[in-house]
């Protein structure tokens, strides 16, 4: 049997379990633990017909098919589009969409902008926002905390962080809907999000260029590196679009799914007001149990194996990290919230040469509000129903209606 779909034809190996499911469907990327589940249970690797692309769930294969860049290549796209054969949405990320040798030069660079010397002197500017917003939620008492606290921190520490003169919120949140909901299928939630592309990509883009960024930031030390011509000044631009692409909505994300694990946890929150210091292990299993960037692909770019079953050459890989960051086998009673978990090994910044090198940074993020609201609030409480956002990449928060509690 010879499955086609859009400009891809594979057919799938005997013995490969056919799961006949839409990863896609908003049902379940608003609620995917039944999905993630089934996808474990129903082998080490699945047949997804729909897509004609096959789904690691499993710790284990997804770990492995992220780490095994050689085989399962980044430069075909990171979502369903194979960039072999279909035009990307935007020109190609030239550190996410590309492999070794290409990746270590931009990655470097990316890696020095991003480092914990960097990001640890960014630690005093990112507390003393933080103390602002909390105080002003404390204040209101009833918040809704996706845009008063998760939307509110990062737009205003992040693009400062880079050194943008113009920031506008708003296309800095919905770029980074774009860009996840690009890694999905032509489905609706792709095109609402594309709808607005011409609106936000050229002022993002504008917004790249080293006239429109400040000497004291992290765009001054991507462009830094355009001086002494490691990379061109067109390359410098597209470092700075990452940043943009991915600095924004996965931290918004992180910080509205940490809220909403401790609203659901109150005993969570009393073991982090007790010590604040455990912002980062908290945030560590907030990671683990909500996986902000779900699912993102890879391309097997030869004819390989994924646990003994072949793989032919061109095909897509769903590596679903929400669910790889759920399964018991690694993860012992995975639904229980434990900041004191230490879930080293967790998933959700992906693993291996492509590993997040945002990760020092959103940790800083993180802990400074978590660690101001610890010291801040004394209790945190659900004042309404959450519901989620769905996107083809990241699983966020749409609202999270909460009651704050002073000391
Ligand atoms: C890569 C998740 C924050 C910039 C990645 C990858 C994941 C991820 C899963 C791996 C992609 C792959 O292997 O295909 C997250 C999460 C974050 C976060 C969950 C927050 C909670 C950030 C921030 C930045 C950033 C704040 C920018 C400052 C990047 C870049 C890459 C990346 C540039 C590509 C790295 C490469 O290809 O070598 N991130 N990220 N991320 N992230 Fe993050
Ligand atoms: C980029 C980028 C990096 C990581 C994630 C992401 C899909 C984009 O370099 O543009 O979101």
């Amino acid at each position: 049997m010879t499955l086609i779909e859009g400009h891809r034809s594979i057919t799938p190996a005997d013995g490969i379990p056919v799961f006949d499911v839409d990863p896609y469907d908003p049902a379940i990327l608003r609620d995917p633990m039944e999905y993630y589940a089934e996808l474990r249970a129903l082998g080490p690797v699945v047949f997804i017909p729909r897509y004609s692309v096959l789904a690691v769930g499993r710790y284990e294969e997804t770990k492995t098919v992220f780490s095994d860049h050689e085989n399962f290549v980044s430069s075909r796209g990171v979502g369903l589009n194979d960039f072999k054969l279909e035009k990307p949405w935007r020109a190609p990320s030239i550190i996410l969409e590309v492999d070794p040798p290409d990746h270590a030069r931009t990655r470097k660079i990316m890696a020095r902008a991003l480092s914990p010397k960097v990001v640890k002197t960014m630690a005093e500017s990112f507390r003393t926002v933080a103390e602002e917003l909390v105080d002003r939620v404390l204040a209101r008492g009833t918040i809704e905390a996706v845009t008063e606290l998760a939307e509110a921190f990062p737009t205003r520490v992040f693009p400062k962080a880079v050194g943008m003169k113009d920031s506008h919120a708003r296309h800095l949140v919905d770029y980074g809907a774009m860009v996840f909901n690009a890694v999905g299928p032509d489905n609706a939630l792709r095109r609402e999000a594309m709808a607005r592309a011409g609106e936000i990509v050229p002022w993002i883009n504008a917004a790249c260029t080293r006239d429109r960024l400040t000497d004291d930031g992290l765009g001054a030390l991507v462009y830094a590196a355009a001086d002494t011509g490691e990379i061109t000044e067109d390359e410098a631009a597209m470092l700075v679009r990452s940043f943009l692409s991915a600095g924004v909505d996965t931290t918004v994300t992180g910080i509205g799914s940490a809220l909403w694990c401790l609203s659901q946890n109150p005993e969570a929150w009393e073991a982090l007001k007790a010590d604040p210091s455990l912002a980062r292990p908290c945030f560590e299993e907030v990671l683990r149990m909500t996986s902000p960037v779900h699912t993102f692909c890879r391309t097997a770019n030869r004819a390989t194996e994924i646990a003994g079953y072949p793989v032919s050459e061109g095909t897509k890989v769903l590596c679903v990290l929400g669910a790889a960051n759920f399964d018991p086998e690694k993860w012992p009673d995975p639904d229980r919230f434990d900041i004191n978990r230490r879930p080293v090994g967790h998933l959700a910044f992906g693993v291996g040469i492509h590993g997040c090198v945002g990760q020092n940074i959103a940790r800083g993020e993180l802990e400074a509000i978590l660690g101001v609201m610890a010291e801040r609030v004394a209790r945190i409480e659900p004042a309404g129903e959450p519901t989620w956002r769905p996107n083809n990449g990241i699983r966020a928060l749409d609202r999270l209606p909460l009651k704050l509690i002073p000391n």
